[in-house]
């Protein structure tokens, strides 16, 4: 991982290859979901789909309380609105579902700096890559960034920190293998501040011996932001692996209960069929999804837009 290429192309054109790529990379989550579905030239949704689709959510880990709305839903658009396609009808289930959860990260431009970025999650999800992702989207709209490598329990976290940030001429806060995270956080910020950096992104650590220690050691961390500065502005993020399905609906609630999430990242989206698990997420939690992550390179993180997302899943593969 960290393998980024330096790719800069014109706003213009990076969008209309975004909106192509998406759904490229949301392949599998797509033949999860729907199969071929809606893809026969279907003209109703008759109850044989009705049935088919109910298992196939069930099996794409969108859970059985999604499931069941998502179908009565549909049953009620199928029978009130008969003069759209079977496509559109499930458009208008499947967006209203995912719109609450679409509100983007905005970091104020504010005199109180830095904005603090509090990565958390389980080991493996993609936090650090997504935090390459992150500092280099903030980077391109302006802004200076400075990285935390508060992930201190393993040597190789701070290392695959530190590489990258030399690599892009990011300074990367840190301090030896085994030092207190909350330490490091704390040193973060106080150069951040002393250096007028607009926004500090700290990595944490994804595995202590237990899950209650975990959640021990990411409240102590936010406690020691307001210690630092009681108005310090910050965004609480966790990053999600979408490929763990309905473990990643368990571990968003662990978290909220714990420390309070303020939004979300999906990772991984490209690599699994149980991306529907995002409707999960937003139906039980209604946590904001900031970003999904479609892929391994830098440039693989893309804001949550509710409808872009849609639209990727329900394209037809065989037209
Ligand atoms: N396919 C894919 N792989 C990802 C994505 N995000 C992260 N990864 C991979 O997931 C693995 C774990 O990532 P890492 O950032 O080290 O996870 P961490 O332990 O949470 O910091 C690495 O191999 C990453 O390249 C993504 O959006 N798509
Ligand atoms: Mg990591």
């Amino acid at each position: 991982m960290f393998g980024f290429k330096k790719k800069k192309s014109e706003k213009a054109s990076e969008q209309t290859s975004n909106r192509a790529s998406l759904s490229d990379r949301l392949q599998r989550t797509r033949t999860g979901l729907f199969g071929d579905l809606f893809s026969r030239n279907k003209s109703i949704i008759d109850n044989a789909t009705l049935e088919e689709l109910e298992d196939r959510l069930i099996m794409a880990d969108i859970g059985i309380k999604t499931t069941d709305q998502v179908i009565q839903l549909l049953k009620a658009e199928v029978k009130n609105n008969t003069d759209t396609n079977p496509l559109e009808q499930l458009k208008q289930v499947l967006l209203p579902a995912l719109e609450p959860v679409e509100q983007a990260l905005s970091i104020p431009d504010s005199a109180n700096k830095p904005f603090l970025v509090l990565v958390i999650g389980v080991n493996g999800v993609g936090k650090t890559t997504t935090i390459g992702k992150l500092a280099k989207r903030f980077q391109n709209q302006g802004k200076s960034v400075m990285l935390a490598a508060a992930d201190t329990f393993r040597a190789a976290a701070i290392e695959q920190l530190q590489i990258w940030g030399e690599r892009n001429d990011i300074t990367v806060v840190a301090q030896s293998h085994g030092s207190d995270s909350g330490a490091v956080i704390y040193d973060a910020l106080e150069s951040a501040r002393a250096k007028n950096i607009d926004v500090l992104i700290a990595d944490t650590a994804g595995r202590l011996h237990n899950k209650d220690n975990l959640m021990e050691e990411m409240k102590k961390i936010h406690r020691l932001g307001n210690k630092f500065d009681p108005d310090l502005q910050r965004e609480v993020l966790l990053v999600l692996d979408a490929g763990t399905g309905q473990n990643a609906l368990v571990q968003a609630k662990q978290f909220n209960d714990s420390v309070g999430v303020d939004g979300i990242v999906l990772t991984k989206l490209d690599g699994t069929a149980k991306g529907g698990i995002v409707f999960s997420l937003a139906n039980e939690l209604n946590i904001p999804i900031r970003f999904i992550g479609i892929g391994e390179q830098i440039d693989d993180l893309r804001p949550f837009n509710a409808s872009e997302f849609i639209d990727a899943l329900l394209v037809n593969d065989k037209e």
